[in-house]
């Protein structure tokens, strides 16, 4: 099949996330298909697609279609032959695990504390388990549209720190096996600030831009003010009407826009049987 352009596109959820049928991901062609796929991208935050066969390369040449792809901090994760592949796993080779473990076990957006945070991430699922192991996404856009007017002015000029240490700080210090950053890795990801209310680029939409995994604090307020107004938004958004929850099966391709949504990778399978999933980065702009 060439480059089918007859795809079509069914929303999942009230709040986010849409599924494409009709397209062959490793042959997407030059006709109209890409631009429809980019539009539903758009429209919906997420994108499912099942029953796909991706070897490495074809994963890396869908991907690229959306923008220059990156490569994570963590370089020992990267496929040997394919640096632009990141493994999510939680296999080992003798005794050592061969991706990153509890990878997004808390809601987060891809890499807010870089500079440039991820625009968009791709994954695709080689194994997974017998159940569980789910990925739950959640709309920032309708998060941002159900505060009120008075809450988005207030919101409207504040700023946030983001810090990778973050997750390490919280949400790792509970789980030894997930080894800590090197001082390399670390000088690699000093914090940053960006908007608290991100506008996206591309359709001109607001979105809450902070989350429990990356942000520190609200620049120029007390700790105390900080966390409470933090705590506020962070269990505003993750209410069920915002969330699309994904059943992974092997073969499916989830694709996200992290300037639309935050994700969790909910840990509740079976750690003897595999889950394992490759995964791709394409570069974002500065937060605005
Ligand atoms: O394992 C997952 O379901 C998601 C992990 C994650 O946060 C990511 O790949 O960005
Ligand atoms: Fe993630």
């Amino acid at each position: 099949m060439t480059g089918s352009s007859q795809i079509s596109v069914r929303r999942l959820t009230g709040g986010v996330g849409a599924e494409i049928t009709g397209a062959d991901l490793a042959d997407i062609g030059d006709g109209a298909a890409f631009e429809n796929i980019h539009q539903a991208f758009l429209d919906h935050g997420v994108l499912v697609f099942r029953k796909q066969r991706l070897e490495p390369d074809e994963l890396v040449a869908f991907s690229s279609r959306f923008g220059p792809l990156e490569q994570h901090v963590l370089k020992q994760f990267a496929l040997p032959e394919n640096p632009d592949v990141f493994l999510v796993s939680n296999v080992k080779d003798k005794g050592k695990a061969v991706g990153a473990i509890r990878a997004g076990q808390y809601w987060h957006t891809d890499c807010s504390y870089m500079e440039r945070p991820t625009m968009a991430s791709l994954l695709y699922a080689l194994d997974v388990p017998s159940h569980g192991g789910d990925t739950m996404f959640a709309s920032m856009v309708r998060a941002y549209e159900e505060l009120s007017d008075t809450m988005k002015a207030l919101l409207a000029n504040l700023r946030a720190v983001h810090d990778y240490t973050n997750a390490y700080d919280t949400f790792f210090a509970k789980f030894p096996d997930r080894p800590p950053l090197s001082e390399q890795e670390k000088a690699k990801v000093p914090p940053v600030e960006h908007p608290l209310v991100r506008t996206h680029p591309e359709t001109g939409y607001k979105a809450l831009f902070v989350n429990p995994g990356f942000t520190r604090r609200i620049a120029g307020l007390t700790e105390e003010e900080s966390r409470a107004i933090l705590d506020f938004l962070f269990k505003h958004a993750q209410q069920p009407h915002f969330v699309y929850r994904h059943i992974w099966a092997a073969g499916d391709l989830v694709m996200w826009d992290n300037r639309a949504t935050w994700h969790l990778a909910v840990a509740d399978y079976p750690m003897d049987e595999r889950r394992h999933l490759h995964r791709t980065s394409v570069a974002g702009d500065k937060p605005r």
